[in-house]
């Protein structure tokens, strides 16, 4: 069956691509386009040409996964429809719903006219995938929609609604009825019209300053460190004001070109397939409808509780947020009513809709107000004793199909699913990031008797707040923070071997990483792995490897950012870390008192072991089935951890350094240091072997 259906409306031919699920660009269709155009100019009865989308959108742009595969040879592309548009005499109509992202609103642009319902959206996406727009879009767009608007359009990559696409000049009318009703009339009108249509080409591009430019690339610097797409979006738009039209496409295919064959590039991809990926979970039918959650219950009105009462209401539920004390309710109260003012203040939400969002909060000391919840998330004290008692009394109150979820970072929930014997199927985890309300990712944790209907209607509320759910198996820390003990606990111990804190820092942050490793730990708060410590012991905590300095500190009262000093100094007022001698000391005293030679470490050292653990500590996590596949895993270190996304992830990094290269590298550590953390995972040694990446072994599970 083509992928372009040709239908004749009186004298308007229909152009309709069915290429589901969201009418890419796939082999086939440009192919469908140009013929349906030619047949239509061959065809004396036809005055005009209307191009729709059918199913859920006008066009997703260009197949992403041919960025990776070879394009079928002599098979038209792009260029081809562009053309054909281009030299058509009759007038081409694109009549766009649900979207046209990327290659589809250059397609769209590349027609005469476009005509767009209300709800659709239009965009650029391109950057979020490491390349600027391909076919001619850093070209067209500021011709219809004006340079600034455009510029940030391309580099955002955020697509803008279908009123404001109209405002700006990119569609020329808004249907409000029946798109192709709409469409058909708007055609035969212009079919009727005589002389030529204007093509996009043809409008000139104002450019009243061309410092806007410059200004761009100074406002995208903090956020784009480390990529090209963002910087290369900007050169391309630039090119649509020096130069005339056909060399501007050409800069822009050149850079296009340049940019999709990267290594970010690369990564984007992955990220973007790993995220479609993360929604399905292997063995549960994809049709299984989540239950319904009218409405939920928060247990603990600190800041972890506060943010997770925030997304319930934020995805469109009423919840009861549930404290031991007033005074801790109030508190927790006047904490969500502050992060709600503050998103007011930015002007992201309206006053009313911050009313209404409190309105939904119903505070209460009386666990048993939350008796009418359908799921309910304690996020109370983490320490198994409390969790389990804390369970016990939800076992009293809740809905006996309630689903209840532990926001435990590192507990065994299976350990606290017992607790509940009869209700062991609706027990389950939920790790939200701190602030919960802002962090993207949760991890679900999947325990051993969970329902796959309460597994699925979590992921489902997940995504209702806008989150990215990614399940986890039961394991101590789960995916993220398991992999992160190897990560600091290995720059703990290059700092006791003579690294300088800020040395590792700030070859971790020029990797890309929001922040160093012992920056962030100085944010987190030294003290809790020094209270887990002496917790762990006799009530003194260990002077482990990695944990003599940090113990030191804890006993100086020195927590981190908290107590403006931890791993570096903190001036009043300021989150810059200043190094600090008295802690170079403490180092020295640690070598000394483990019998280490301090020594100088280079950049590439600081990564390898910083960054390989966590692959190596990955790997396992996978072997084990904790993760239900490595690019999991990636999310959860990108979306959680400050891991910058355009390096696609740990696991997906370690294939582009070669698996061999860092198996043989792991063994080399294991070997000089000893660690557990180095000990080789049997899979990272089997996938070198085999010369397979992460990715390979993921499709090779997939079946
Ligand atoms: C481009 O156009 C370059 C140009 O400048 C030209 C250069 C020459 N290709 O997201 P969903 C799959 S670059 C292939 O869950 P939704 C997706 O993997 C492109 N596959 O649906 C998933 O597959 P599966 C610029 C694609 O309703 C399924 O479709 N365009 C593509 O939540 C459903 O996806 C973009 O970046 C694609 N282009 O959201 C737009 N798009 O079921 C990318 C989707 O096997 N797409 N798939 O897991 C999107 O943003 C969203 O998919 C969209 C629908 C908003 C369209």
């Amino acid at each position: 069956m083509s992928l372009v259906g040709y239908d004749k409306h009186g004298s308007v031919a229909v152009l309709t691509v069915n290429n589901p699920p969201v009418n890419a660009m796939s082999p086939g269709v440009p192919k469908g386009i140009c013929e349906g155009i030619a047949r239509a100019n061959g065809d004396d009865e036809i005055k005009a040409i209307v191009l729709i989308g059918g199913g859920r959108g006008f066009i997703a742009g260009a197949d992403i996964r041919y960025f990776s595969l070879p394009w079928p040879e002599g098979e038209e592309t792009f260029k081809h429809i562009i053309a054909a548009f281009e030299a058509s005499p009759k007038p081409v109509i694109a009549a766009i719903h649900g979207h046209a992202l990327g290659g589809g609103l250059e397609t769209a642009m590349a027609c005469h006219y476009r005509v767009i319902v209300p709800t659709a959206n239009v965009g650029q996406p391109e950057v979020k995938l490491g390349f600027p727009p391909g076919a001619g879009g850093t070209q067209r767009l500021p011709r219809l929609a004006g340079l600034v608007p455009a510029l940030d359009m391309i580099v955002t990559g955020n697509p803008i609604k279908a009123p404001k696409a109209a405002a700006l000049g990119i569609v020329d009318q808004v249907i409000e009825g029946d798109l192709l009703d709409g469409a058909l009339a708007f055609a035969k009108d212009k079919g009727t019209q005589d002389g030529g249509h204007r093509r996009t080409r043809d409008i000139g591009i104002v450019c009243e300053d061309k410092g806007i430019f410059e200004a761009k690339r100074k406002e995208i610097a903090r956020r784009a460190r480390g990529m090209r797409a963002p910087f290369a979006c900007i050169e391309c738009v630039e090119a649509a004001v020096e130069l005339d039209f056909d060399a501007g496409v050409k800069r822009e295919r050149d850079i296009f070109t340049e940019c999709v064959t990267s290594d970010e590039s690369k990564a984007m991809r992955h990220v973007f397939f790993a995220e479609r990926a993360a929604n399905k979970i292997p063995g549960i039918a994809k049709d299984l409808k989540p239950r319904t959650i009218a409405k939920a219950g928060v247990l603990g009105a600190g800041t972890m509780g506060g943010g997770i009462a925030m997304n319930f209401v934020n995805a469109g539920i009423p919840v009861t947020i549930v404290e031991q004390s007033q005074e801790a309710l109030d508190r927790g109260m006047g904490i969500i009513e502050k992060n709600y003012a503050a998103t007011v203040a930015k002007g992201r939400m309206s006053q009313e809709q911050m009313d209404g969002c409190m309105a939904h909060i119903t505070p209460s000391v009386e666990m048993a107000d939350l008796g009418d919840a359908d799921m309910i998330i304690e996020a109370v004290f983490e320490t198994m004793a409390v969790k389990k008692e804390v369970f016990a009394k939800l076992d009293q109150v809740a809905k006996p199909d309630a689903i209840l979820t532990s926001n435990t970072s590192y507990l065994n929930i299976n350990e606290i699913a017992e607790t509940v014997p009869g209700r062991d199927g609706h027990v389950l985890g939920t790790h939200f990031f701190s602030p919960a309300n802002v962090m993207r990712l949760v991890e679900v944790v999947r325990t051993d008797n969970v329902s796959d209907e309460n597994l699925v209607t979590t992921m489902d509320i997940g995504r209702r707040m806008r989150k990215l759910p990614i399940v986890t198996g039961v394991c101590h820390g789960f995916i993220g923070n398991r992999m992160l003990e190897g990560y600091f606990g290995e720059a703990s111990i290059m700092v006791e071997e003579g690294a300088r804190p800020l040395h590792i820092d700030t070859v971790m942050f020029g990797y890309g990483m929001a922040m160093g490793p012992l920056a962030v730990m100085d944010l987190a708060g030294l003290d809790i792995g020094w209270s887990k410590r002496k917790d762990a012991g006799d009530g003194t905590a260990a002077d482990d490897r990695g944990a003599y300095v940090s113990n030191r500190l804890c006993e100086m009262g020195r927590f981190g950012q908290k107590s403006k000093r931890g791993y570096y100094i903190y001036e009043e007022g300021s989150r810059k870390p200043a190094p600090d001698a008295e802690v170079d000391q403490l180092a020295a005293d640690a070598a000394k008192h483990f019998g280490l030679e301090r020594r100088d470490f280079t950049d590439q050292e600081i990564l390898e072991r910083c960054l390989y653990p966590l692959v190596n500590i990955g790997a396992d996590i996978l072997a084990e089935g904790h993760a239900l596949r490595a690019s999991d895993i990636d999310l959860v270190y990108i979306n959680g951890y400050g891991y910058p996304g355009w390096r696609g992830g740990p696991m997906h990094w370690a294939g582009s350094v070669g698996l061999k290269t860092v198996y043989e590298k792991v063994c080399a550590y294991h070997e000089s240091l000893g660690f557990d953390h180095w000990k080789p995972s049997a899979l990272l040694k089997r996938l070198a072997e085999e010369n397979m990446t992460f990715e390979d072994y993921d499709k090779e599970n997939a079946g």
